[in-house]
């Protein structure tokens, strides 16, 4: 029997790195984001004299025998892939912001660092949770003082402190009658986008021993247009009781050339 050669190129690693805002290792719904453009790098690590014990990436990121394979960085939802890798023993290592630690990574050791093995014909999978120490106490209103209750996004301007840029993340959080209280957060630059999500607020600064602030988010509802009275009423019924009056004389002539008469 003819055994097939080992294929090389069709395994691959998948994983996520996401803000774990509570810390318990698990991504739990829209209120833990993605975090997008943060850089994964892969390593190519081989087994230590035969032993099955892995050994670990040095701190300096390339050592013996552990060949930096490939650098990539997540997508939006934090997702990042590896592809046409051959079989065998892989590191991956999250290159993580200073401002956030790390609350869970897949292989159990909190450093960011996940060593996984890809079968043949298979793949492989590695996550990265990362939470920051800002709770965010809010009072969010409109512009008149009224304040907000939905879903509003605090939206964290990233490790690059610039909004606008692809690692920008978008938190979901609950504001009940104005109040807002969101932990797990990285420190930095936000902005506050309102339910209607149509506008933000002036960026504000979070940090972990923040004051509570207050925040003014979106427009008030339009005025509605105003009802029909006064004077400017008075304008308009005058011409439409001429109207009326008119149309009645009209009916009654033509009913009188007809021949008809009221009973
Ligand atoms: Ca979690
Ligand atoms: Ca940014």
């Amino acid at each position: 029997m003819v055994v097939p050669p080992t294929p090389v190129g069709t395994q691959r690693i998948t994983g996520v790195v996401w803000l774990d805002r509570n810390r318990d290792g698990a991504q739990d719904g829209p209120g833990e984001p993605g975090l997008a453009a943060v850089p994964v790098e892969l390593y190519r690590v081989e087994l230590r004299g035969g032993s099955g014990v892995l050994g670990r990436v040095g701190s300096s990121g390339a050592t013996t025998g552990r060949d930096l394979v490939a650098r990539g960085l997540t997508e939006a939802d934090g997702a990042f892939a590896f592809g046409s890798l051959s079989a065998g023993a892989y590191a991956i290592r999250v290159r993580y912001p200073e401002s956030l630690a790390v609350t869970w990574d897949s292989e159990g050791q909190f450093d960011a660092e996940a060593q996984v093995v890809v079968p043949e014909h298979g793949q492989a999978q590695a996550e990265v949770g990362l939470a920051g120490d800002v709770q965010a106490d809010l009072r969010v209103q409109t512009p008149s003082g009224s304040p907000v209750t939905g879903t509003v996004l605090l939206w964290w301007a990233g490790p690059d402190g610039v909004f606008g840029r692809d690692d920008d993340v978008r938190v979901p959080v609950e504001a009940v009658d104005g109040r807002v209280l969101a932990g797990g957060l990285p420190p930095g630059a936000y902005r506050v986008v309102g339910p209607d999500g149509s506008s933000a607020s002036p960026p504000l600064n979070l940090s972990q021993d923040g004051d509570p602030l207050t925040v003014t988010v979106g427009t008030d509802p339009q005025t509605p247009p105003l009802a029909v009275t006064g004077w400017a009423g008075a304008a308009l019924l005058v011409p439409a009781a001429f109207l009326i009056v008119g149309g009645l004389l009209l009916t009654r002539a033509a009913r009188r050339r007809a021949g008809v008469h009221p009973a």
